[in-house]
């Protein structure tokens, strides 16, 4: 409230300003200098908050609803995506650690919302560093606005790593054999809010956390096939609220064998009747991330800086590239080093793979003079041994298309044109090492022994029948003069 009524009152003194320089032209130099001054404050305090982060609504200022200060205004973040890594990056800002809630927590948000769908790893220097929708889109509702709750404690962040090893698998806990599992709500059997049966009364899921991954556990232990959404929802009606913290890895077979936080009389963060809910289906798209040629075609590249202007514009470079940029005027002779690879995969579902973003919400990429339909739909990061991450290459977006296909099937989707895009069935979308972006930038890593991680559709913004083909985990060695990637695993982003 208060920065609020600050706002009224610079808003007044600048129309005043305003006026006062209309009727009087004539002023004298002293009060040319104090405007002067004035205005530059004014500008002053815009650059020093860019990017400032804000808790508010809790019982102090490290928890909160959180609001983000860009081009002169405090706006909101959505819950979509949100997670204790993000959390972690809002913390940092007060040397603290901390973790995500959801759901407007702290009340709804009166202020637009400045950013959506923000990812972070954990490890940003900011929020903004994360990746986002972009400053201003998104389609959220008031009251699904992100918080964060800040701490001191230390081991939190271990804590963050590690959430689903701590916490307790359901059938540790419950005697499966008196529990049972329905959906409910719904006039088709294959949807409804997730309910389950324990000591003589059926009860809902919370939907704080509910994921892809959690739904297509359900849909697989109904026998119902693969989930097509995971909602959070209170469309299906609701019930009293006796599971939260539900966690599941995506290969479970049953829900037992999931993780949860609480059983019983839970608190459930988020709007009031809201439930998880599941959608399932039989049809649906499967990625296979094909990571032979990953090792195949893994080389390193020096390339200098004035080769990658369009690659700059979309942040395909490390940080040091932007600073070098800034400060050497012969910018353009120095070179990167660049991890350059083939990302292939494969449909081998039975559905298409359909971008998540409907086409008017594309961005047009006039630096590569084409439309990206999907935020994130690779990431790419080098790890060292002891997981930390020391380069991350991961696209902005992509254009989804029909690249190769096997004998016999015909190609749909192209990028061309305002195409239609997608993966067809038996179909490969694919990204050859040779084009911008389709790397690491590796310039500041130094030689040694590293872990090599691919991974697409990573956070699993589009359904698919299983997640545990969409990323490989692979050995890298990087000397001073070439790059070898070898023993890559399939497993889960
Ligand atoms: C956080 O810690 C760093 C170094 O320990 C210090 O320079 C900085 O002022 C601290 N920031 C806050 C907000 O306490
Ligand atoms: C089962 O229900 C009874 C009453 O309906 C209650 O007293 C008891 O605590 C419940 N047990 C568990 C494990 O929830
Ligand atoms: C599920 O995937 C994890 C790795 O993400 C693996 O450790 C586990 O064995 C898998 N479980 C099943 C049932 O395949
Ligand atoms: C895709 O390929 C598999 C294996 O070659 C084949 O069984 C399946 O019928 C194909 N599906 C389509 C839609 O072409
Ligand atoms: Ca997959």
């Amino acid at each position: 409230m208060k920065t609020k009524l600050n706002e009224i009152a610079v808003i007044l003194i600048c129309g005043i300003f305003i006026i006062k320089e209309v009727l009087t032209k004539d002023l004298s130099e002293e009060e040319r200098a104090l405007r002067a001054a004035f205005v530059q404050k004014l500008l002053n305090k815009q650059k020093y908050l860019e990017g400032k982060i804000r808790l508010v609504g809790g019982s102090n200022d490290f928890e909160g609803n959180v609001y983000i200060y860009h081009a002169g205004r405090w706006g909101a973040v959505c819950d979509d995506s949100w997670d204790n890594a993000a959390a972690q990056v809002v913390c940092k800002a007060f040397n603290k650690t901390g973790v995500a809630t959801h759901g407007g927590k702290y009340g709804k948000t009166t202020r637009k919302f400045w950013m959506d769908d923000v990812v972070c790893q954990g490890d940003e220097k900011s929020l903004s560093h994360c990746v986002f929708t972009g400053w201003g889109f998104s389609d959220c509702e008031p009251s699904e606005v992100a918080g964060a709750i800040c701490s001191d404690s230390n081991n939190e962040k271990l804590d963050v790593l590690s959430n689903l090893e701590k916490k307790k698998r359901i059938h540790e806990v419950l005697d499966v054999k008196s529990v049972s599992l329905r959906l409910e709500g719904s006039k088709t059997p294959n949807e409804g809010r997730v309910e389950i049966y324990h000591n003589g009364t059926w009860g809902s899921i919370c939907a704080d956390g509910w994921t892809l991954y959690e739904a297509s556990v359900i849909c697989r232990h109904l026998a119902l096939g693969f989930a097509q959404q995971a909602l959070q929802t209170d469309y299906f009606g609701t019930s009293k609220v006796v599971m939260s913290g539900v966690e599941c890895s995506a290969n479970e077979s049953n829900l037992f064998l999931c993780a949860h936080e609480d059983f019983g009389d839970v608190t459930c963060p988020g709007e009031k009747g809201r439930v998880a809910a599941v959608v399932c289906t039989r049809r649906l798209a499967d990625l296979l991330l094909d990571s032979t040629v990953i090792e195949r075609t893994s080389h390193l590249q020096d390339v200098p800086m004035f080769q990658l202007q369009c690659a700059m514009e979309e942040n395909c470079l490390s940080k040091t590239a932007y600073e070098i940029k800034e400060k050497n005027p012969d910018w353009q002779y120095e070179t990167r080093r660049l991890l350059r690879f083939t990302a292939s995969s494969l449909n081998v579902g039975n559905d298409e793979f359909r971008p998540y973003l409907p086409k008017h919400l594309w961005q047009w990429h006039l630096c590569h003079m084409h439309y990206h339909s999907m935020e994130v739909f690779a990431t790419f990061d080098i790890l060292n041994m002891a997981g930390q991450r020391v380069a991350e290459g991961h696209k902005a977006s992509f254009c989804l298309e029909d690249n190769t296909c096997l004998p016999g099937v015909e190609r749909k989707y192209s990028c061309k044109n305002y195409g239609d895009q997608g993966v067809s069935v038996n179909c490969s979308d694919v990204y050859q090492y040779n084009i911008d972006c389709q790397w690491v930038d590796v310039t500041d890593v130094e030689p040694g022994d590293y872990t090599f991680k691919v991974a697409v559709n990573p956070h699993a913004r589009v359904a698919e029948q299983q997640f545990h083909n969409n990323a490989a985990t692979c050995q890298l060695r990087l000397t001073d003069t070439y790059a070898t990637v070898y023993g890559c695993v399939l497993g889960r982003p």
